[in-house]
């Protein structure tokens, strides 16, 4: 397949690329197989995936009314519900291409927020260094952001996280002090509902409380567990997160809509376009014969920008709020089903109770139980979960990543996001890595 990928002057026959789209077919991972739990992704939904193909027969353009009418208030409707689970009724919303921009987003509105002048005369603008804080778990897309939008990697003061993963909110205080005694320009704090590994949950209530007595942006980074926002059972994980001031969801995630599905939420009306807003005279008239405040791509970094809204309508509308929250409850019990299973299986090590629906753990080949866990035994336990993930590769029975974590050595990080995974399955993931496992 590798040398029909080159592209010749010849042009190929019908009959050519349907015999590359099977190639393809085959060759790809098929993410939205119940036993695929190597990404924070990965699930597929017939509404949602007919809602992906009409839209894009259609082809239509997020920028403006005109184009896209019945999008934009399909996406209105979408903000609103958003919104509320979040208790940011009333506040102001628009879809991003992903939690890593989400992220920026958040950054960027809350400086705008802080220092309305940098929007016009640049960094320049403000007299001391800025700087922002979160956790040491966070997602790297902190840092790519901070780079990007010339605050500087070593401007993010990491705030150090539990054992459990979770940010400290006394040494968020201490770090705030300080940074104000060293005469930085602090703005923006990133709490975290599900960190990328662990899945661990910052305490949003407690740590709003050190932001407002600062008078420092609060942003969420609930790309991964914000969903829990639509559990009765699960929400107190995010206790708090109506006091703060934005957050990024992605619906690609845990609600199980085909990728890219990522919204930006914040309670604050009217910022984003303030602060994105560059006013293309050619694109946003204001004389056009609608209200243009329908007009949504000024509020966007973007100018083209994707309809992402009509594969999460059709699933919301098929299921309702209620059957959105048995899916979100589903992945939850699968999780506790999985980590309370591991603690009765021989040679299983759970890291920890999962908050979210991420399960981390060690599998233990029996050549390494009863020992001693010297450093040498850690050691060679490093080595085990990459062997058994390329056995499983190999053999294409499942896929579950790997990954060090601080001073934990390679680990599995299952990740629950499908609908169709069911308690068989992880009964399955048991067997089997054992089967993979046992003579290592
Ligand atoms: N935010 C993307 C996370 C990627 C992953 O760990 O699956």
């Amino acid at each position: 397949m590798l040398k029909e990928l080159k592209i010749t002057d010849e042009p190929a026959s019908e009959d050519r690329l349907l015999d590359m789209c099977k190639d393809v077919i085959q060759y790809s991972v098929k993410t939205s197989n119940p036993r695929f739990f190597n990404q924070l992704y990965g699930s597929m939904n017939q509404y949602s995936l007919a809602g992906t193909w009409l839209t894009d027969a259609l082809n239509p353009c997020m920028y403006t009314y005109e184009v896209a009418p019945v999008f934009t208030l399909m996406e209105d409707e979408i903000y609103s519900k958003m919104l509320h689970y979040v208790g940011f009724d009333g506040g102001d919303a628009i879809f991003v291409p992903g939690g890593s921009m989400g992220n920026m987003y958040g950054m960027n509105v809350a400086r705008y927020a802080k220092f309305p002048e940098i929007k016009t005369d640049g960094l320049y603008a403000v007299k001391k260094p800025l700087c922002i804080f979160t956790s040491e778990k966070c997602h790297y897309s902190v840092m790519k952001s901070a780079a990007l939008m010339g605050i500087g990697i070593n401007n993010i003061i990491f705030v150090k996280s539990d054992k459990i993963g979770k940010m400290i909110p006394d040494e968020l205080d201490r770090h705030i002090n300080e940074a104000n005694e060293k005469g930085y320009e602090p703005f923006f704090v990133n709490a975290t509902a599900g960190t990328t590994v662990l899945g661990a949950y910052d305490p949003l209530d407690e740590i709003s409380d050190v932001c407002k007595k600062h008078g420092l942006w609060l942003h969420v980074d609930g790309a991964w567990g914000g969903s829990a926002a639509m559990s009765t059972k699960y929400k107190y994980l995010l206790k708090g997160i109506e006091k703060a001031d934005s957050m990024i969801w992605n619906a690609h995630k845990m609600m199980g809509v085909p990728q890219q599905c990522s919204i930006f939420l914040t309670k604050h009306k009217g910022i984003i376009k303030d602060c994105h807003s560059a006013n293309a005279s050619y694109l946003f008239q204001p004389d056009k014969n609608y209200d243009v405040s329908f007009d949504t791509g000024d509020k966007s970094v973007q100018c083209g920008r994707k309809v992402d809204v009509f594969k999460l309508w059709m699933l919301w509308k098929k299921e309702g709020d209620s059957g959105m929250e048995s899916r979100i409850d589903h992945l939850f019990m699968l999780s506790r089903y999985l980590s309370d299973k591991l603690k009765k299986t021989p040679g299983f090590k759970l890291i920890q109770e999962p908050e979210c629906t991420n399960v981390c753990f060690w599998y233990i080949p029996p050549s390494l139980r009863g020992q001693q866990e010297t450093k040498e035994w850690w050691d060679k336990l490093a080595k085990v979960a990459p062997a058994i993930k390329a056995s499983m590769m190999q053999c294409g029975s499942m896929m579950i990543g790997y990954n060090p974590d601080g001073d934990l050595v390679n680990f599995f990080r299952m990740v629950l996001t499908n609908f169709d995974t069911a308690t068989e399955d992880m009964d399955f993931l048991v067997q089997e890595i054992d089967r993979l496992g046992r003579d290592l």
